[in-house]
């Protein structure tokens, strides 16, 4: 059982324990076990094995005993005999925004549905909206919660999203009397994927910016069209919603949209001790019922005592009570880059030469740029071959001479072979300034295999730098099966980079992954994999990784100036 059919789960019985009325911390204390399992680097079924349960946070003696039930069985009891006490498929229903408890409960025993297809054939046939106290509009609602979540279920590469809101933004920045204008959500927090796109913003005139939105080219179609939040369809299916409020509430709203869900939930209830209510329109004082209005983000942590959080941190992990010590991170920014460790030229599959690489390079302000055409290992188009590669180290050697202001590293994308040896001759890795390598070949072994082929590449000591660690692709193509914390403490032990993937259908290591790698003292390189110079830019979506994994400017080998990465290189 994978862990995310055990968040489902879990996820269940905090949905069933709410709709029986249970004590509200024993339901929190599930919903806190959710988004542990959520952030877990490793398959729960190996802390199984190594009976480390305990170790996840917010797991105690009872749940570890669900948990280990759960996972060896494939079964728990507890949770068969809770879902036994309702009717079929209400925890379904409870997964649509907008049903609560009540609201499930009465469709699920007045009308018998059991699913969302049920739930909308039956909106479409009116009788839900015939339903005691629900009426037409919130028949109406529900119904475009459940084309919405549909539309969610494809979720976008932020790669993709980022493109289009940018644009989107430029073109609603242009709108007279627009003063705040920005995205919040998933995308603001620079998950990997987006479910929509949330935009927030402040104008003179609602009614004007609201009209260039929905009349926007990329628009296929308007699902709603007010004065304080429209909804519209964009090409490839996304959906962008926008809202507008007063000048004086930008930040409450920003912050109230961007989330995340149990960000604001940690907020809100360390708040309600404190005699504070937080909604998207403020903060309200419980005792005077006033409502304080927040221009800034930075004035709404600020009012609860709290450090500014970095919005790629509001996961509802520990951002708040480090944020009360004033202990956060500070987050690497993308100025701290000064070079990319990993770019492909003409040499193998990469578009452009290697000059042209290296004065896009000179032009983004790096320091330095380390070429890595991929070896000649099965299945890789133009690959380099030892001859090709000794040519191609006197072309950058001569070119680094002629070129100032950029250093050139000679390096390789060397494949790691099945049984985890190098596709290249030793003697050449050696001449090398940096060997980046990489699985592009049999994927599909076993665990052990995986990992034991991994973990001799990065032993050998020819080896600086692990690239892509797990090789998924997004969307489509899932991460090889490998032992990470293997190779994290691997890559601790004998000193090998491992690298943050930019390139936006790549982004591995993944946040959590990254997280873990950082925690272990693993150090991590930001590379784009660029094929061509326009690529470089993709800097900005490993950034965000790194963010999301709490890292700092020191963990990353790429902020360090030329000087230090060639010492650490000749080590
Ligand atoms: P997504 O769209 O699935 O990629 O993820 P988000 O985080 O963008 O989620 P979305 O679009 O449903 O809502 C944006 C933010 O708005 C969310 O992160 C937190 C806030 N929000 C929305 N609905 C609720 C709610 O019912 N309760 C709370 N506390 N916050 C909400
Ligand atoms: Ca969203
Ligand atoms: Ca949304």
């Amino acid at each position: 059982m994978n862990n995310k059919e055990v968040t489902k789960v879990f996820q269940d019985i905090a949905d069933l324990l709410e709709l029986k009325g249970e004590n509200p911390f024993k339901i929190r204390a599930y919903q806190k076990v959710v988004r542990s399992i959520e952030h877990l680097p490793v398959e729960m079924e190996q802390l199984v094995k190594e009976d480390k349960l305990k170790e996840i946070p917010g797991v105690g003696e009872a749940i570890t005993k669900k948990m280990t039930e759960l996972i060896t069985t494939g079964k728990l009891g507890y949770y068969e005999k809770l879902k036994a006490e309702f009717p079929e498929g209400i925890s379904t229903l409870l997964d649509i925004p907008g049903v609560g408890p009540k609201t499930a409960m009465s469709l699920s025993t007045e009308l018998e549905i059991s699913s969302v297809d049920e739930l909308e054939a039956a909106i479409v046939g009116g009788k839900v909206a015939r339903l005691y106290r629900m009426g037409d509009k919130t028949a109406e609602n529900i119904l475009h919660q459940i084309q919405a979540m549909r539309r969610k279920d494809q979720r976008i590469p932020i790669g993709e999203a980022l493109p289009v809101v940018d644009e989107i933004l430029s073109r609603l920045g242009q709108v007279p009397g627009v003063k705040n204008l920005a995205p919040a959500g998933s995308l603001r927090r620079f998950q990997e994927t987006v479910g929509d796109i949330d935009l927030m913003g402040t104008a003179d005139d609602a009614r004007e910016i609201m009209q260039t939105f929905a009349s926007l080219p990329q628009v296929k179609e308007v699902l709603v069209s007010g004065t304080t939040k429209s909804s519209v369809v964009v090409s490839g299916g996304l959906q962008v919603d926008l809202r507008i409020v007063e000048h004086d509430s930008f930040g409450s709203i920003l912050q109230y949209f961007t989330g995340s869900k149990q960000h604001n939930i940690d907020l809100r209830e360390r708040a309600h001790r404190r005699g504070l209510k937080l909604s998207e329109y403020g903060i309200t004082n419980l005792a005077t019922d006033e409502l304080e209005k927040f221009i800034t983000e930075e004035a709404f942590y600020q009012r609860q005592g709290l450090e500014f959080i970095p919005p790629e941190l509001r996961e509802g992990q520990q951002e708040v009570e480090r944020a009360e010590q004033g202990t956060l991170p500070k987050l690497i920014e993308l100025h701290d880059i000064k070079g990319d460790l990993h770019v492909h030229t003409e040499w193998s599959d990469g578009r452009d030469s290697i000059e042209a690489m290296a004065l896009a390079a000179k032009a983004l302000g790096y320091q330095y740029l380390g070429i890595a055409d991929h070896s000649g290992g099965r299945g890789i188009a133009h690959g380099l071959d030892a001859e090709r590669l000794r040519q191609q180290i006197l072309e950058i050697k001569q070119l680094d001479q002629r070129l100032d202001g950029i250093r050139i590293f000679c390096g390789m994308e060397v494949d790691i072979r099945a049984d985890g040896s190098l596709d290249m001759p030793q003697e050449l890795l050696a001449k090398l300034d940096i060997v980046t390598a990489a699985v592009h070949s049999a994927m599909n072994q076993s665990q052990e295999q995986m990992t034991r082929r991994i973990i001799r590449a990065i032993e050998n000591p020819d080896v600086d730098v692990l690239a892509h660690p797990t090789s998924r692709l997004l969307p489509g193509r899932e991460p090889v099966a490998v032992d990470m914390e293997a190779i994290f403490q691997t890559a601790v032990r004998t000193n090998t980079a491992l690298e943050i993937n930019a390139m936006p259908s790549r982004l591995d290591l993944k946040d959590i992954h990254t997280y873990r790698a950082r925690e272990l003292g693993v150090k991590l390189v930001i590379n784009t994999d660029a094929h061509s110079t326009e690529h470089l830019e993709f800097m900005r979506f490993g950034g965000g990784v790194a963010r999301r994994g709490w890292c700092q400017a020191e963990d990353i080998l790429n902020t360090r100036p030329l000087k230090e990465v060639i010492a650490y290189l000749r080590k």
